[in-house]
């Protein structure tokens, strides 16, 4: 179940974090359609317990398979897949198949008003009662696989997946949701389950709905979430087959290379020459919500420079299938989405040329990161060739003869006449500009009949890397 179900040319999928359905819907018509995106990673979509504060990880402890939550309710959860679906855009969801909430004093209240008693492991909105999770142990020994599948995540309860009455439970989740046309599924905290279990729930799912134009037979995507940093006891190769797996080690090793710490040069050799997962197995990405939040060598938002020049190479090196983060500004782990003073989650606000300003950031809506959406989009299929470097930070490569990247990561201009492998003719860079009703707003490339044009990149310009494909001819 690997197949993502995209749309025509499109290849990126983007994940709108904490985002609340009705705005989804609305940026799938006025923005994701229009700019190329082929689908959206949403927020959990099953009630959740409420945590003091609203930290958005309270979405991270289910209550029941109720569908309200703070983005909203199942007509509006329906009501966004089908106007996403219409202009072409796809829909995951992050599905919580491995525990239910935490321990709560008392009763708890869920967002869809549904009573739970987590410390006695009953949640009768269900219903799941004691006997469906596993004996209470913490996990303490992260290469110990009965501690890391049977114990509990962070104190959360561990449901048993080889149950016949959780299994039934969880695949009418699964149904339930593929009724309403949703593509596939992010499988949160999948390491934490045992494979075999995985497969039999996977393997039980209906066919995606042929009413929200899927071809007949099509399977639910599926990508697991498994944190696999190498020589673990539990591995991403035991879940590969199943579905995606989220390749961390991209995460980290991006990381390191943009910040510096690894020549970009090497970079010539990206994907399974690194140790990666086969590209069409690999669910990559620069940053996701938690190792966004953590010190090291991850970038966020928060580094734009080397952020924006990490996914331009993430979106135009031909490796794995592409997620674009798109976060709220924190602080710290707990920071909540933005919210109003009744807790409210607000909707997202733009300035004139569509950048979000009121506590959202919206990554995808930066122009050097949707233009590289769009770049994808033009390339798509096309062989990496033509690869130069300086035996340093600063690389070049052809997409075939659609698209030529450049980055400079010295502290040196990087001036020169490289091949950009394209037919002759003058090209906007789509970083530093758009194309606009035929004239370029940024630098413009003057390639010559044998495919050479003279880049520049100076040390100090705004961006690190120069984009052009044959979309963007002037
Ligand atoms: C606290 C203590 C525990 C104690 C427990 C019980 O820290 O030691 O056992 O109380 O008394 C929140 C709090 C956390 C609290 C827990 C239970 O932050 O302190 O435990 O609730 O009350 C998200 C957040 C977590 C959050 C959790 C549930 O990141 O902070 O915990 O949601 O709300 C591993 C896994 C991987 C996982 C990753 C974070 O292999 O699967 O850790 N990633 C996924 C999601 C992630 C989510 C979960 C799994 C859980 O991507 O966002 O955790 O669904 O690497």
């Amino acid at each position: 179940q690997h197949n993502p179900h995209w749309w025509g040319n499109r290849n990126t999928i983007v994940h709108l974090f904490e985002w609340k359905w009705s705005d989804i819907a609305q940026e799938c018509e006025s923005f994701l359609g229009p700019r190329g995106f082929a689908g959206v990673q949403v927020s959990p979509v099953n009630e959740n317990i409420i945590a003091a504060g609203r930290p958005w990880w309270e979405r991270y402890q289910p209550i029941s398979y109720k569908l309200t939550t703070r983005s909203g309710n199942e007509e509006e959860f329906g009501d966004m897949v089908r106007r996403c679906n219409d202009v072409g855009v796809r829909i995951y969801v992050d599905v919580l198949l491995n525990h239910m909430s935490g321990d709560f004093d008392g009763v708890a209240v869920g967002t869809a008003g549904t009573e739970a008693e987590p410390r006695k492991k009953s949640f009768p909105g269900v219903p799941y009662t004691a006997q469906d999770f596993h004996p209470t142990c913490e996990i303490t020994d992260w290469n110990d696989r009965f501690q890391v599948q049977q114990c509990e995540l962070v104190g959360l309860k561990d449901l048993d997946q080889s149950s016949d009455w959780v299994r039934s439970k969880l695949i009418e989740f699964l149904d339930h949701l593929i009724e309403l046309g949703v593509a596939g599924f992010r499988v949160d905290a999948a390491k934490h389950m045992a494979s075999e279990d995985l497969e039999y729930i996977y393997s039980s799912l209906s066919n995606l709905n042929i009413d929200h134009g899927f071809p007949h037979n099509s399977r639910p995507f599926i990508f697991q979430e498994v944190i696999d940093h190498g020589h673990e006891t539990v591995s991403r190769d035991e879940y590969k087959d199943l579905g995606a797996v989220t390749e961390f080690r991209f995460s980290e090793e991006i990381g390191n290379a943009f910040r510096g710490n690894n020549a970009l040069k090497w970079l010539q050799s990206w994907g399974t020459g690194w140790g990666f997962l086969p590209s069409g197995q690999a669910l990559t990405f620069v940053d996701n919500h938690d190792n966004q939040r953590d010190a090291g060598a991850v970038l966020n938002y928060k580094s734009p420079r080397q952020y924006k020049m990490a996914t331009a190479f993430h979106l135009a090196y031909p490796y794995g299938i592409s997620r674009v983060m798109s976060s709220f500004a924190f602080d710290d782990h707990d920071t909540p989405p933005p919210q109003d003073a009744q807790e409210r989650i607000i909707s997202p606000e733009f300035d004139e040329d569509g950048a979000c300003v009121n506590g959202w950031i919206c990554e995808h809506r930066w122009r050097q990161i949707y233009a590289m959406v769009g770049f994808k989009n033009a390339v798509r299929d096309t062989e990496i060739t033509g690869w130069w470097d300086n035996g340093d930070n600063q690389i070049s490569f052809c997409r075939g003869h659609k698209g030529f990247l450049a980055f400079n990561n010295n502290l040196y201009d990087l001036s020169q006449d490289l091949n950009t492998c394209l037919p002759a003719g003058t090209y906007c860079d789509v970083i530093s500009g758009s194309l606009i009703d035929g004239s370029c707003t940024g630098k413009s490339v003057t390639v010559n009949e044998n495919g050479y044009g003279y880049i520049h990149i100076g040390s100090d310009d705004f961006d690190g890397v120069l984009a052009l494909h044959v979309d963007a001819k002037v």
